[in-house]
C-alpha cells in the first residue's frame, strides 16, 4: 500500500482573514464539492490506538509488512509525518458500486475496491491535493501533506477522532450512513482548525457475523486481526512468497483481496451506491482468469494493469493466487493450464500449480467416490472414471 504522497511548501500570496471556524467550514464545503462523502477534523495528537499497534506488531501480526515496524516511532507523533502539524483533516470516499456477480468456475474473485480503471491511491491523492489547494488559497503560508496509506499514520484512528465512524469488530471503520465501503485519506496541515467531536460510541452490539464468516479465522479477538491469516494480505502483500498450505483451501475463490467480513456486515446492506465514475466497475476487472494471466508476458501484464491496484501483486503474485483458486474451484479444464503454470519461472507459482493440481484431482476423485464410482486410481482413465481424458498427474515444481 505504499504510494508517494505530496508535501506542499508555502506559496507567496495574500492570506485571508477567515477565522479557524470559518476556514474549517470552507474546507468542509470544498471537500463535498470535490467529491468526498465524509469529512472531519482531528487535532494532530498521538493516536489513541498506539499501544494496540505496538501489541499487534509485537505479536507478529503484521507478518512481512516490515515497513510498519520500521516506522513505529513516527506513528507515535504526527509531527514526524509533517513538522509542526496541528490538524488532520480526515476524508472518506464511498466506493460501493454494484453487488458482486457470479463468476465462471475457476475464475478468481477480485475485491470491490479494485474494480475501477484506476488505483484509488491516485484518485484520492489528486482530490486531497485539490482540497489542500483550497487551504493554500486561504493561508498561503501554510504547510500541508496529502496522505493515502503511504505515511506512518493510523488513518482509522484519526478518522474515528474526527467523528467519521467507529471501529467495527472486523477492524473496519464503520459509519452509520455509509457502512464501511469507503477509503480514507488525510490532509495534514500546520493550520490550527477546530476539531470535530470524536465518534465515541460503537454500534456492533452483540453481532459477531464478521468474526464467524472470516474464511481463514483471522480475527484473534473482536477488533484485532492477524494479518498473516487475512486473505487480503495473503493475496496482495505476500509478494513472491508462497501462501502457507493450510490457508490455501480457505482462500476459496479470492484471487485479489477479500470482502467477506464487510459483505456480511449488517451496516453495509443499506449503504448507498456510489455513482463516482472513478470507481465504476470496468469490464471484467472483478475477476482474474488463469488462462488470461498465462497468456500475458510480464510486459503485457504491466501494460494492461499499470495504474490499477492489480499492479501491486504483479503477474507472479496473481498467478500464484489464480492457481490456488483453480485448485479450489476449477474443473478438469484447468489441468492443462496448471501444467503450464508449473513451468513458470517463479518457484511460488510452480509450487502453487502443483498443489492446485493435486487438490483438483482429489476433489474430482471425491466427487466420483460420492457418486459410487471406482476412485482408487484417478490417473488411469476408465469407463467410470470422471477424470477420464485428463492429462496425467506429475506436475513437478521444478525445484
Ligand atoms: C496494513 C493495512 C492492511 C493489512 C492489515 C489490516 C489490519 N486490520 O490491520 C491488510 C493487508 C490485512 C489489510 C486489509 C484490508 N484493508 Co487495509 N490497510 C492497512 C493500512 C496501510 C495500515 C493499517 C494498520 O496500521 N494496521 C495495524 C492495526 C493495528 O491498525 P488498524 O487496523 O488501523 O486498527 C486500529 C483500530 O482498529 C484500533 N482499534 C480497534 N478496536 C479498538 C478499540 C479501541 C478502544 C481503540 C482505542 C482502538 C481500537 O486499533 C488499531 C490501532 O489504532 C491502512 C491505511 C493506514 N495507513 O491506516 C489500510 C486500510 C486500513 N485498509 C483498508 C482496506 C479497504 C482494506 C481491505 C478492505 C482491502 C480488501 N478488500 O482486501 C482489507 C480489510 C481487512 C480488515 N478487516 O481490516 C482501508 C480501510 C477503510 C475503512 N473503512 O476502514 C484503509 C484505511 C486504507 C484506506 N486508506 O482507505 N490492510
Ligand atoms: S478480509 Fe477476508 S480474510 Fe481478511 S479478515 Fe476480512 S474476512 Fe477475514
Ligand atoms: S458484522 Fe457485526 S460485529 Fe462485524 S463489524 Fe459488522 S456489525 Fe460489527
Amino acid at each position: 500500500m505504499a504510494a508517494p504522497d505530496i508535501q506542499a511548501e508555502p506559496t507567496a500570496a495574500v492570506p485571508s482573514t477567515a477565522t479557524p471556524a470559518s476556514l474549517a467550514s470552507r474546507l468542509k464545503h470544498a471537500a463535498v464539492e470535490i467529491g468526498f462523502d465524509l469529512v472531519g477534523i482531528s487535532a494532530a495528537v498521538a493516536p489513541d490506538g498506539l499501544s494496540r499497534l505496538r501489541e499487534w506488531l509485537a505479536a507478529g501480526n503484521a507478518g512481512e509488512m516490515a515497513y510498519i515496524q520500521r516506522r513505529l516511532d513516527a506513528y507515535a507523533d504526527p509531527a514526524r509525518v509533517l513538522p509542526e502539524v496541528r490538524s488532520v483533516v480526515m476524508l472518506a470516499t464511498n466506493y460501493r458500486t454494484r453487488d458482486p456477480l457470479p463468476l465462471p468456475a475457476g475464475a478468481g474473485r477480485v475485491s470491490r475496491y479494485a474494480w475501477g480503471e484506476r488505483d484509488y491511491h491516485d484518485v484520492l491523492r489528486e482530490r486531497t491535493r485539490r482540497l489542500a489547494d483550497v487551504l493554500h488559497a486561504e493561508r498561503p503560508d501554510c504547510r500541508t501533506r496529502c496522505i493515502v496509506d503511504s505515511a506512518p499514520l493510523l488513518e482509522r484512528d484519526f478518522a474515528r477522532r474526527a467523528g467519521l465512524g467507529w471501529f467495527g469488530k472486523n477492524t473496519m471503520l464503520i459509519n452509520k450512513r455509509l457502512g464501511s465501503w469507503f477509503f480514507l485519506s488525510a490532509l495534514l496541515t500546520d493550520v490550527e482548525l477546530p476539531p470535530d467531536a470524536p465518534h465515541d460510541t460503537a454500534h456492533c452490539g452483540t453481532c459477531t457475523r464478521c468474526l464467524e464468516a472470516c474464511p481463514t479465522d483471522a480475527f484473534d479477538a473482536p477488533g484485532r486481526l492477524d494479518a498473516r491469516k487475512c486473505i487480503s494480505y495473503l493475496t496482495i502483500e505476500l509478494r513472491g512468497r508462497p501462501i502457507p498450505e493450510s490457508l490455501r483451501s480457505p482462500l476459496g475463490d479470492w484471487a485479489f483481496g477479500c470482502d467477506v467480513c464487510q459483505d456480511v456486515c449488517p451496516w453495509n446492506t443499506k449503504a448507498p451506491v456510489s455513482g463516482d465514475p472513478a470507481f465504476a466497475p470496468a469490464a471484467e476487472r472483478d475477476r482474474v482468469d488463469l488462462a488470461d494471466l498465462l497468456s500475458l508476458t510480464d510486459e503485457e501484464f504491466a501494460t494492461r494493469h499499470r495504474g490499477t491496484p492489480l499492479e501491486r501483486p504483479g503477474r507472479d503474485g496473481l498467478l500464484q493466487n489464480a492457481c490456488i483458486v483453480a485448485g479450489n474451484t476449477g474443473g478438469p479444464d484447468a489441468l492443462p493450464l496448471l501444467e503450464r503454470a508449473a513451468r513458470e519461472s517463479s518457484s511460488a507459482v510452480r509450487e502453487a500449480a502443483a498443489w492446485a493440481e493435486r487438490e483438483l484431482r482429489r476433489r474430482h476423485a471425491d466427487c466420483a467416490a460420492d457418486a459410487g464410482f471406482e476412485t482408487h486410481d484417478v490417473s488411469r482413465p476408465g469407463p467410470t472414471d470422471v477424470t477420464a481424458g485428463l492429462p496425467s498427474p506429475g506436475i513437478g515444481n521444478g525445484d
